[in-house]
């Protein structure tokens, strides 16, 4: 894909010390973003040539040297991920400078600093406009407003730092956009992580390790295809479908942006894996069910403490994405647009007939939930406007937007 230069994402950024003599800031990090003519980014500047910094660089922002950050070390298996601890910046940014320094060796290992919510930890701070090839947002629309949280990370790790096998939240798209460095993926289709399942019907940690040929170990693995292989050059974005397990190698010092992300398009798989986690959850817990009262119930609690995420939960997301779009059509693409970047703007920008299609999707999966018989078990309380209700609002939405 071409990176989309109008928007903004493509720049290069310089993390260096701020240190511009009025003691003011010290002991921060100014980013900077820089272009080369053609707005695309070619290179990154890590540390280096301080002497000749362009301070007068307008577009930059500044990190707190002691904000703290989600750092991962990935020489270290905890499950099927890496321990994070919290670091300040300013450590991170020392260890890097030091790991550069010694030829991307380091006696703390490998650390990576990952998943860290840069843009909303400095919201005033401009750090980047999500190219509108993936604006359509549900999940962050929804994770903003309900939990004070989203899914908008900043990875930022030296060469040889890297994310184990895994497919995203909730099968949400993703989209990686690297600012500087250079990504190697390593992608499966959705479905064919079935064969590379060890006996125990465990994935693998790390795709690339020798064992996963050993059939004793992993049984169906002669029945795999080799992963499509994605090289990422700084400047360019790589789009995960929905599902697709990934494993991901930083081939050089790299930055990068990543969303996960579902709407109209994929909401529906999002679905089918929560009915997938509920089922998992019920296998377990079935020993039990006849002696607790409250199974039903425990086994959405579990569900909510594993995926993130319960049917009332799930529920209430369509519910405001749905209400977002009927009041978007209500009042008029005119008069939304013209307030602030909130997500109702966002949802009038991609004008009437995205909306008009996104309440379409809504209600094929709310129908879908409210017919669902461990949905229905959960009884209406705390759900707002009963399912049937909304439903109907919904079609009513709909059928008014196409007159
Ligand atoms: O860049 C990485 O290390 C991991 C990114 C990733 O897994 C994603 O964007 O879905
Ligand atoms: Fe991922």
């Amino acid at each position: 894909m071409d990176p989309p230069h109008s928007q903004g994402i493509c720049h290069s950024w310089m993390v260096l010390p701020w240190n511009d003599g009025s003691g003011i800031g010290n002991g921060s990090f100014g980013i900077f973003k820089t272009r080369n003519s053609a707005g695309l980014s070619l290179r990154w500047r890590c540390f280096g040539e301080s002497s000749s910094l362009p301070w007068e660089i307008p577009e930059g922002f500044v990190i707190p040297g002691e904000a703290v950050v989600p750092v991962a070390n990935c020489d270290v298996r905890e499950y099927n991920s890496n321990p994070k601890e919290q670091l300040p910046f300013k450590e991170f940014v020392e260890y890097w400078r030091e790991c550069i320094g010694n030829g991307h060796r380091s006696p703390r290992g490998c650390l990576y600093l990952k998943d860290w919510h840069l843009s909303r930890a400095f919201p005033e701070q401009d750090v980047y406009t999500t190219p509108v090839y993936f604006s359509s947002d549900w999940l962050n629309e929804y994770w903003d407003a309900a939990a004070g949280d989203d899914f908008r990370f900043v990875y930022m790790g030296p060469k040889g730092s890297w994310t184990p096998f895994h497919a995203d939240v909730f099968r949400s798209y993703s989209w990686s956009a690297n600012v500087c460095g250079r990504k190697r993926w390593l992608l499966y289709p959705a479905g064919h992580e079935e064969f590379l399942r060890d006996r125990h019907g465990n994935l693998p940690f790390d795709v690339t390790a020798p064992d996963l040929r050993d059939e004793r170990i992993y049984p169906r693995s002669g029945r795999s295809q080799p992963p499509l292989e994605i090289l990422q050059e700084a400047g360019e974005i790589v789009f995960i479908p929905s599902g697709w397990h990934h494993q991901v190698h930083n081939l050089e010092d790299t930055i990068s942006i990543n969303h996960n992300w579902v709407n109209g398009c994929n909401v529906a798989a999002m679905w089918s894996f929560l009915q997938d986690e509920l089922a998992a959850v019920q296998r377990e817990l079935g020993q039990w069910r006849d002696p607790m009262d409250d199974w039903h119930l425990q086994c959405q609690l579990i569900m909510k403490s594993c995926t993130g995420i319960d049917y009332k939960e799930f529920y209430n997301f369509l519910r405001v994405v749905a209400e977002n779009r009927i009041s978007v059509l209500e009042k008029g693409l005119d008069e939304e647009s013209s307030s602030q970047r909130n997500s109702k703007a966002a949802i009038s920008a991609l004008g009437m007939l995205h909306a008009v299609f996104d309440l379409k999707r809504a209600a094929q999966v709310l129908s879908s939930l409210s017919a669902n018989e461990d949905f229905r078990r959960l009884g209406p309380a705390g759900l707002g406007p009963a399912p049937e209700a909304l439903l109907q609002r919904l079609q009513a939405a709909i059928d008014t937007a196409l007159l």
